[in-house]
């Protein structure tokens, strides 16, 4: 992959869910999530002039809790707005897991996007909730500030970063997922391969770019 120029006028990082809840130790860890951190702050330090960070904001007894319906995490259940996966208790709301990782440079970080803090709905992206039709508020700030192209990083992979990605292209912007900024959580599925699998395919269905972090020049 040749280098990518960045123009500081219309390309924007996205730094999704990046918290202590979804990194070893934490109650929703993906496998080497705190790996992201340094390959972030890297883009942070040079490439990016301006970022955006999301970070998942729940209530306590959320909808997206297994503990909330007395099942197991990695059941689903039919929520009124469709399937929902139900994960260990996690992101809750003011709890130390649930900052920004305290090791991520925020001085670019213009705008932090809470989300998922209505009680009966979860929301893995940064621009609608899991209802697919709440929005967050993130597609008017990006267009008020003229961000067209989107480089998103961060946890997890075949989740939060995947539908943000996915939302993102289908409201128009050109998006990249910056691999080695990111981890996954890797569910397996009934017909074969994993959530990874077949959120890579997804998004690149839709058009999205993947890139390594070394590619990506100020
Ligand atoms: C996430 C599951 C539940 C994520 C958040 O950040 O990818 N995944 N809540
Ligand atoms: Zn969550």
């Amino acid at each position: 992959m040749p280098a990518i120029a960045l123009d500081p006028a219309t390309d924007i990082l996205g730094i999704i869910d990046v918290q202590p809840c979804f990194m070893p130790g934490g109650a929703l860890a993906v496998a080497d999530g705190a790996a992201v951190v340094p390959v972030i702050n890297r883009l942070l330090a040079g490439p990016f002039a301006h970022a955006f960070a999301t970070q998942d904001w729940h209530p306590p007894g959320h909808a997206s809790f297994a503990a909330t319906h007395g099942r197991q995490p990695y059941e689903t259940v039919a929520l009124h707005y469709g399937e929902q996966v139900l994960w260990p208790e996690h992101g809750v709301q003011g709890t130390e897991e649930a900052a920004l990782h305290p090791g991520l440079h925020q001085a670019r970080v213009e705008l932090v996007v809470r989300k998922g803090f209505h009680p009966a709905v979860d929301s893995y992206s940064a621009f609608f909730e899991n209802d697919r039709t709440t929005p967050t508020g993130l597609h008017g700030w990006l267009r008020e500030r003229g961000f067209r192209r989107l480089f998103l990083a961060g946890l997890a992979t075949d989740y939060c970063v995947a539908f943000s990605a996915e939302d993102a292209a289908r409201l128009g912007y050109a998006v990249f997922v910056v691999e080695d900024a990111c981890r996954g959580i890797g569910l397996p599925l009934e017909g074969g391969g994993t959530t990874l699998d077949a959120a890579r395919r997804r998004l690149a269905a839709l058009g999205v770019g993947f890139v390594r972090s070394e590619d990506l020049a100020a």
